[in-house]
């Protein structure tokens, strides 16, 4: 029964119906399915679905981008119950996806799930410039800085920030983490960087291991 209705969530998800991804989220949940059990096992995955027909060329990125938005409708229900601290900030974290990149699926699941950990996120959203990401931290002095970066392209910004930081002396006032498609744990390190992480849930475990 579980397994049907988190099947048709992710059927919808792939056809990019975002309407019927809503109404079967916001189902689910009120069913009794674990919201980070639909996160993972129907919304996740019919990215992954896509990204799998995107990259064996049977979609376009207009479908993609279609299936996005459903993505965001079916988070959109999932929000209030995977971000919703029940006690005062453990930590402070500035997140961002960086300059030249526009996808903010996977960063703002992570600002969803932070904020559900209990840390305060300040979310300069997509297509960030290393300045912006320096002044933020001035600003708002926190614990962790968040990079977000899907293309192999903008991987080169989160070193440039990271460089940035250093240059104004700064690097050494924050923990900085960073993730998406092309990052590794190697190139973290090349970076400087302090962590990287896979996916969400491994995220979460990373920020509040380094707060
Ligand atoms: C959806 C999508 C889009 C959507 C984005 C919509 C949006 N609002 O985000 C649209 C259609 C706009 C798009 C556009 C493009 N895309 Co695109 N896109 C994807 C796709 C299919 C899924 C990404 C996604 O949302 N996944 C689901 C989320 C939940 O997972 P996630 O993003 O990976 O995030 C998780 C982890 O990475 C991690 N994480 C992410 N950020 C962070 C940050 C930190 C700090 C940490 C710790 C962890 C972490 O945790 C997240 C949650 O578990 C990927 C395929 C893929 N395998 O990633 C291609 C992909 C990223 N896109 C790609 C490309 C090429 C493009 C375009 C250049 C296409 C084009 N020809 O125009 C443009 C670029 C636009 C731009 N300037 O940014 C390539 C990148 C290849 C590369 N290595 O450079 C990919 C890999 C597709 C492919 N197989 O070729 N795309």
């Amino acid at each position: 029964m579980i397994t049907l209705e988190l099947e048709l969530i992710t059927k919808a998800l792939i056809k990019g119906q975002a309407n019927r991804v809503k109404t079967l989220t916001a189902l689910a949940i009120e069913n009794g399915i674990n919201p980070q059990t639909v996160l993972e096992k129907a919304l996740i995955l019919g990215m992954k679905e896509i990204d799998g027909q995107f990259r064996d060329n049977l979609i376009y990125i207009s479908d993609v981008l279609i299936a996005s938005r459903a993505m965001h409708a079916g988070l959109h229900e999932l929000k209030p119950f995977l971000s919703n601290p029940q006690q005062s900030p453990l930590g402070k974290v500035v997140i961002g996806t960086v300059a030249g990149d526009l996808h903010d699926i996977g960063k703002n699941l992570i600002v969803m799930m932070f904020r559900g950990a209990g840390l305060d996120v300040i979310d300069l959203g997509i297509d960030v410039q290393p300045e912006d990401f320096v002044q933020a931290i001035i600003d708002h002095q926190p614990d962790i800085l968040a990079m977000s970066a899907m293309l192999t392209t903008t991987l080169g910004m989160m070193s440039e920030t990271i460089k940035e930081l250093t240059h104004r002396e700064l690097r050494n006032r924050v923990k900085i983490i960073i993730g998406g498609n092309p990052a590794t744990q190697d190139f973290a390190q090349a970076i400087n960087a302090d962590g990287y992480a896979v996916d969400v849930f491994k995220a979460v475990d990373l920020a509040l291991k380094l707060i």
